[in-house]
């Protein structure tokens, strides 16, 4: 009789010490933050965001979502012009990437329509 007591008491107590466990979500294994690639979208004529902040050999990928063609370009009359930052005319959903290696500010435009500017801070 007494045995029945003593396994019921360690049911329980095994019973509450889970409980407690998946409260705390002690089973849910945290997955890490999944490291999207910084981006800019490029929609209704204008970079969104207008000025991103990324860390220095990160690759910012533009994604053209207007139907008009859009072309990224390094503003040459900057201090910090990136002779190899240029796309090619990016179409609807046209993809373009670079990898930003030194810390510093970058301007760029639109190369069709030279009123769109964006900036790309490097840290
Ligand atoms: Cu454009």
């Amino acid at each position: 009789m007494r045995k029945i007591f003593i396994i019921a008491g360690i049911i329980i107590i095994i019973g509450v010490g889970a409980y407690l466990i998946i409260k705390q979500g002690g089973f849910q294994k945290k997955l890490p933050e999944k490291s999207e690639p910084p981006s800019v979208k490029i929609e209704n004529f204008a970079f969104d965001p207008q000025s991103i902040r990324i860390k220095a050999g990160d690759i910012l990928i533009w994604t053209n979502y207007d139907t008009a063609p859009h072309k990224i370009l390094s503003d040459q009359s900057s201090a910090t012009y990136l002779p190899d930052l240029v796309s090619d005319e990016l179409s609807r959903l046209g993809q373009y990437g670079y990898k930003f290696n030194q810390p510093g500010t970058y301007n760029y435009y639109c190369s069709i329509h030279p009123d769109m500017k964006g900036t790309v801070i490097v840290e």
